[in-house]
């Protein structure tokens, strides 16, 4: 129930338990549609129930560069929630490329992988933590041993929504002083993924070989 509350010179509305009476905070008019009101109530006085999320039906994708995609597809393809993985390329201008053409680092493709999410599991939050953490986005065309603009750090996103949650993300990590330089990766719109050659889908876990680089810590 409410009653006027004209204490400390300010006139209010209090808010009171119906039952016993129980100050619970105050109620104002400055709140948005339908009815205007805001609530101001004491966190005491509060229960909260979490309401179910509405499940995403659709499996979501996500592509990233970040060096050599034997790697960062073995990284991102342990993870819960990724369901399938592809290694290609993307960002570059020849049409169906081969492995040869991109290591020659002149058809402007980086070396990508590919994810199929289920967003009800794995966020895309989650991918990008996971991305920021199994490489070193502060080398510039290099990734470790590999050198060469096919090994460049980039997130094409595939939703406006991701470009800004990658950015949000970036930002992050630049604050965060995780790494000591300044951070390269770029943050582009999706372009057409090139599948690379069967030999290298899976390559680490086809050939039994445990990958040494992208390792996720933690
Ligand atoms: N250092 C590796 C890179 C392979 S990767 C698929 C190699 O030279 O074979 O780019």
């Amino acid at each position: 129930t409410t009653r006027a509350d004209d204490r400390f010179g300010m006139s209010r509305v209090e808010v009171l338990c119906a039952r016993c009476s129980a100050h619970l905070g105050h109620v104002f008019d400055d709140g948005p549609p339908p009815t205007g009101k805001r609530y101001c109530i004491n966190s005491v006085a509060l229960k909260f129930e979490e309401i179910e999320k509405p499940k995403k039906e659709k499996l979501e994708k996500a592509v990233f560069g970040a060096g050599c995609f034997w790697g960062v597809e073995a990284a991102f393809a342990q993870a819960k929630g990724v369901i399938r993985t592809r290694v290609g390329f993307a960002g570059g201008n020849l049409k169906s490329p081969s492995y040869k053409d991109v290591s020659t680092g002149k058809t402007g493709h980086a070396e990508v992988v590919e994810l199929e999410y289920d967003p009800n599991v794995i966020s895309y939050n989650k991918l990008l933590d996971l991305f920021w953490n199994i490489h070193d986005p502060t080398t510039l065309n290099r990734q470790g041993p590999d050198a060469g603009s096919q090994y460049r750090s980039v997130i094409f996103y595939q939703t406006p929504e991701q470009g800004e949650l990658a950015r949000l993300s970036k930002k992050r990590i630049e604050e965060s002083g995780k790494f000591k330089s300044p951070v390269v990766t770029q943050i582009i719109p999706g372009k057409e993924f090139y599948q690379a050659e069967d030999y290298h889908q899976r390559y680490y876990e086809k050939r039994g070989l445990k990958p040494t680089c992208h390792i996720p810590n933690a």
